[in-house]
């Protein structure tokens, strides 16, 4: 029975450096003197080969109640000290009101969101279902569907930036044009629901940057696709979106513009508002700026998207969005909206 001695021995002490113990330091510190390789409870472990049959069999089983006391005793020391730590952290902190204004900047949408969402409620009041297309797309999408093929001198009208697999970051939003034709073409001809589609997007293009160039800019494309539609609506639904966004008379001019995904096309160019259309850098001192060049949808095009171009016409357009939000907000250099510099963003955005 002298090990039994030993096992009570060993229990009452640890108990009293548990109760000494000051910081989670000194419980690992215990817990490897007890339970370690070379620890208390296993030495005593040990000492049961001197023993024999029923001694044995109680010493073992006395040892393993000691080492599992030990065990959970260390454990449970372990959560008291954290939860108390808890509970000094949270009692030393300030108090904090939740009733009291709000002291950090808010949020505020950026010039381009705005402009878009505005852009989207007049298409949407004229009929437009709003379309989201992929930042990633072929050169099928982006340039054969619209009747720009391989080696085609137009390609080198944008600067295009290509993936090592193929693919490439779209250069213009009318990459999208011929998915909107395959989506709804079956609606046109079966049910006679003209094709009526905005699709805004990023746009990115190897530019050399300037007052009114970026690399990466957002455009809104549109088309609209039915029997008998003619320039005249076209130019309808250009001055309302123009008229709408802007609320108030802006001056405009329509001269022809090449494109090979439209025949005729238009360069639609407003008069500049940060100069009033005397000139600057940031209408290249034209005193107009390019902002949507538009058209009569090429028959190759709409036979492209599975539409006959014998029995529907249709327009497109291709808004500057970026452009858009700079004339609307009067900022002179677009390369401040792609900046994130918040103290010049803030004085055109609105609050969240
Ligand atoms: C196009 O991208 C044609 N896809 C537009 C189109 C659509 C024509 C449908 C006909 C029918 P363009 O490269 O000119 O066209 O760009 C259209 C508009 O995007 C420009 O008028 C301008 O407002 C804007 N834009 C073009 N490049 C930049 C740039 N680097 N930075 C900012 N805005 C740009």
């Amino acid at each position: 029975m002298f090990f039994m001695v030993n096992v009570d021995e060993l229990r009452k002490k640890f108990t009293e450096s548990l109760q000494n113990a000051a910081d989670s330091r000194d419980i690992e510190a215990l817990r490897v003197e007890y339970l370690g390789k070379k620890g208390s409870v296993t030495e005593l472990l040990k000492g049961m080969k001197d023993l024999a049959g029923e001694e044995k069999k109680e010493f073992g089983q006395q040892v393993n109640i000691l080492k599992n006391e030990i065990a959970e005793a260390v454990s449970r020391k372990v959560t008291e000290m954290q939860q108390a730590a808890v509970k000094r952290e949270i009692e030393s902190m300030p108090e904090f009101d939740l009733t009291a204004p709000p002291t950090l900047d808010r949020g505020s949408y950026h010039p381009i969101t705005l402009v878009q969402r505005e852009c989207e409620e007049v298409f949407r009041s004229m009929g437009f279902t709003v379309e989201d297309y992929a930042e990633i797309v072929t050169d099928y999408e982006c340039f054969e569907s619209l009747n720009i093929p391989k080696h085609h001198p137009a390609r080198d009208m944008q600067d295009t930036y290509y993936l090592t697999n193929g693919q490439l970051l779209k250069s213009q939003t009318s990459a999208a044009q011929n998915a909107i034709y395959k989506k709804y073409r079956k609606a046109l001809v079966e049910e006679g629901k003209p094709i009526k589609a905005v699709f805004p997007g990023r746009c990115f293009r190897n530019e050399t940057t300037d007052a009114c160039h970026e690399n990466t800019f957002f455009q809104m494309e549109g088309v609209m696709v039915d029997k008998d539609i003619s320039i005249s609506n076209l130019i309808f639904f250009m001055k309302t979106m123009l008229s709408e966004v802007f609320k108030k008379d802006i001056r405009v001019r329509l001269r022809p513009g090449f494109f090979p995904f439209v025949e005729p096309g238009f360069e639609l160019d407003i008069s500049c508002l940060i100069c009033g259309g005397e000139g600057c850098p940031s209408c290249k001192h034209s005193g107009w700026l390019e902002l949507c060049p538009c058209g009569m949808i090429h028959p190759e095009v709409l036979k492209a998207g599975g539409i006959d171009p014998e029995e529907y016409t249709g327009f497109a357009f291709g808004l500057g969005m970026t452009r858009l939000a700079m004339m609307k907000y009067g900022i002179a250099d677009i390369r401040d909206l792609n900046s994130g510099d918040l103290r010049r963003l803030s004085q055109f955005t609105q609050d969240c």
